[in-house]
């Protein structure tokens, strides 16, 4: 189960770690950027293009290009920010993915990662994310309600990922800044669109809203702005590509 190997992880890092050290990092007093501006600027797309070498669903992905090649690339193609997956577990991915990214763009990153402690959130600042993933399925509502507070005092914005109405009306508190529906069950890794349009009108106007997971053409992207999203979270159908930055600059061309 992946909250209990998180736990274990954390409690290593921990270790080797210390808070004191996670606040004397380079990037920790660094001011975010907002992630709410760059997905309403006119020049963007509202794209969060993901750099992911392999899941639990597909297997490898693509491990053969470079972060710091693909996020550049997807930046410039007009991304209005960036997803990093840091698990190394399930995703192939490190730190150092997060660091290299950070250090090649000047856009809005989100740590992608299982949060189930307040320690990765000082991690995430650390390394230079800008967003950090609050998960309702693995969360309570007294945790989601902690973390976006700690979040929130970093400067940092937090997006809270959901799959269904019940989670989305558990989890909803004053601190998140986006609300992503999740199309992919992480119970059974099944995909279905039509669960952001189920859901999108539950979502109160206050939040930026996202789709997630399992798109891959413009003409869904259109519904999904036409439904109210603002922004649509993409990674498979870039990475599976030997080229993931030709197939962005293609794909909002
Ligand atoms: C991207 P896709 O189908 O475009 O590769 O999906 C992203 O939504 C997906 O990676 C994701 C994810 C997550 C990964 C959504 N929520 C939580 C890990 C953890």
């Amino acid at each position: 189960k992946i909250v209990l190997r998180k736990k274990e992880e954390v409690a290593l890092a921990k270790q080797n770690v210390s808070v004191k050290q996670l606040e004397a990092a380079l990037h920790f007093n660094r001011n975010p950027y907002s992630f709410k501006e760059f997905l309403l600027a006119e020049d963007r797309t509202g794209i969060i293009a993901e750099f992911k070498r392999r899941s639990p669903s597909k297997g490898v992905i693509n491990d053969k290009v470079t972060v710091a090649d693909v996020t550049t690339a997807y930046a410039s193609a007009g991304a209005s920010a960036l997803s990093v997956l840091t698990d190394t577990d399930f995703f192939g991915g490190h730190q150092q993915d997060l660091l290299e990214a950070r250090a090649a763009n000047k856009v809005p990153i989100l740590r992608k990662d299982f949060m189930i402690d307040e320690y990765q959130i000082l991690e995430a600042k650390a390394w230079g994310a800008d967003i950090i993933l609050l998960i309702a399925a693995i969360l309570t509502p007294q945790e989601i309600a902690g973390f976006a507070s700690t979040a929130k005092g970093l400067g940092l914005n937090v997006l809270l990922e959901v799959h269904n109405q019940e989670e989305l009306e558990r989890s909803i508190c004053k601190d998140l800044d986006a609300i992503g529906v999740n199309n992919r069950n992480l119970a059974d890794f099944t995909v279905n669109i039509q669960t952001s349009f189920d859901l999108v009108d539950q979502i109160p106007a206050d939040f930026m809203k996202i789709s997630e997971s399992a798109i891959s053409d413009t003409s869904t992207i259109k519904l999904l702005k036409q439904a109210g999203f603002n922004g649509f979270l993409i990674g498979e159908n870039f990475m599976k590509t030997e080229d993931p930055g030709v197939a962005i600059r293609e794909f909002v061309s």
